[in-house]
């Protein structure tokens, strides 16, 4: 079954210029870029929750849009003929990567052991498919939400039997992770926090969650699962606290338990900013820090306070993903993953592809433009000068630990006062970030 008949077989790069709607303008996937393709920095990877299994439905009303490729049960021989589906629109739009949860590509059973062969059945077509186009998995992951059974959470609810279940669970979706060559498997807790305080023992409930991602971990290792573990933060919704709450709670839980040197960070621009935070603040947090993994790049809406998962299209939030981005040696075995859905309204099958179109042409430009605010310098060289107190002198020696409190206490009572400050320049730079764009 074709869906998209009225999509061109590949979606062509056309140029800036171009008035065609399904071209890109700015994303040419073999064109180089600090000497590398465009297609082997962004590894530009279709949420099949989003794109796949969205309906466009919100609080107030049931879901708008039109899918011929749902029909009216959700069983196995429909699951496998929306692989298909998933597959024609993902070769079309030239995207290498995919991701999924198990229950997106798989419905439910009645029985954990249906639940299994119903996956299996499901993951043989995907690996056909990936077979026959060369598209990859990017991660894998296991929902651990939906189901009523994960009310309290999964791996910190107060219900050992929802820990056992959920263990099942992520082991048959590393298993089916690592079936499909997945480069990477993610941790994002939709339940792992809580409503009430009172009602919480929170040092059981982490203790927990560290124990969980141990089991992974050695699960992993016994079955030579070679891809990244990858944890993600969201700071609430649909609890009012996760405990993946931004990229320091995470790799502080890392830390504390011991997980540092098996996990990495997936980060998405709409959890940092219900943190409180941006996404560029988020990267260099997980950055230089050595915990940046993968982004899940989509944005929310100024005016709403709710995960409204929207494609990115502003130029000036992807130059400063592709910045940080770069500067950290790039996000390979991760990737660019569109967990990011059309809106109500927008609720045609082509609207999918003017979505991930915009998406891409954002991050290429973004990387254009990240990649000659670097070639040019200046804004390197303003940093480095803003610092060079520190490269001699009492800043080496604080730097090198040489230099103590009583040494500093000596040089200052000599000197009697600082040098005056330099101005911080914020305009100045601002400014200057403009005229790359
Ligand atoms: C939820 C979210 C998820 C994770 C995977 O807010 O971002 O889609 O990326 O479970
Ligand atoms: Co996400």
């Amino acid at each position: 079954m074709a869906v998209f008949t009225d999509v061109p077989n590949k979606i062509a790069f056309e140029g800036p210029r171009s008035k065609n709607p399904l071209s890109f303008r700015h994303y040419d996937a073999n064109e180089v870029v600090e000497g590398k393709t465009m297609a082997d920095h962004l590894r530009f990877s279709v949420a099949y929750w989003h794109t796949f299994r969205g309906t466009g439905s919100d609080p107030f009303g049931p879901g708008t849009a039109v899918r011929p490729w749902e029909g009216p049960v959700d069983n196995v021989e429909n699951a496998v003929n929306r692989v298909k589906v998933a597959f024609e629109f993902m070769e079309k739009l030239g995207a290498g990567y995919y991701c999924f949860h198990d229950r997106d590509v798989a419905p439910e059973g009645k029985t954990l052991a249906e639940s299994h062969k119903n996956l299996d059945a499901v993951v043989k077509a995907l690996k056909d498919e990936q077979q026959r186009t060369g598209i990859k998995l990017l991660w894998g992951t296991a929902n651990l939400f939906s189901n009523p059974r994960y009310m309290h959470g999964a791996a910190t609810s107060c219900n050992a039997d929802t820990f056992a279940y959920a263990a099942a669970q992520v082991k048959k979706a590393i298993e089916v992770t690592q079936e499909l060559g997945g480069e990477n498997y993610v941790f994002w807790g939709g339940r792992e926090g809580y409503q009430n305080l009172f009602n919480t023992n929170m040092k059981r409930e982490i203790d927990h969650l560290g124990r969980f991602m141990h089991m992974a971990v050695e699960y992993a290792k016994e079955i030579g699962f070679k891809g990244q573990f990858l944890f993600e933060p969201k700071p609430k919704e649909p609890t009012k606290h996760q405990y993946d709450f931004d990229a320091a709670a995470c790799i502080a839980f890392l830390r504390a338990y011991g997980l540092e040197k098996h996990v990495k960070l997936n980060i998405e621009t709409n959890h940092a900013t219900l943190a409180g935070h941006t996404m560029m603040h988020e990267l260099e947090y997980a950055g230089m820090q050595g915990f940046l993994g993968s982004i899940d790049a989509n944005t929310g809406d100024l005016l709403l306070g709710w995960d409204t998962d929207q494609f990115p299209t502003d130029i000036y939030l992807t130059t400063q993903c592709m910045l940080v981005i770069l500067k950290y040696g790039g996000l390979a075995p991760g990737g660019v993953n569109f967990d990011a859905k059309v809106r109500r309204e927008s609720f045609e099958p082509v609207d999918l592809f003017h979505a991930h179109i915009g998406g891409m042409d954002a991050f290429a430009r973004g990387l254009k433009i990240a990649a000659a605010i670097r070639a040019d310098g200046q804004l390197d060289k303003i940093v480095q000068e803003r610092y060079s107190s520190f490269d001699s002198g009492v800043g080496a020696e604080i730097e090198s630990g040489k230099a103590t409190f009583k040494s500093l206490e000596k040089y200052m009572l000599d000197k009697g006062e600082i040098t005056p400050n330099k101005s911080g320049r914020q305009e100045m730079i601002e400014n200057l970030i403009n005229t790359y764009l």
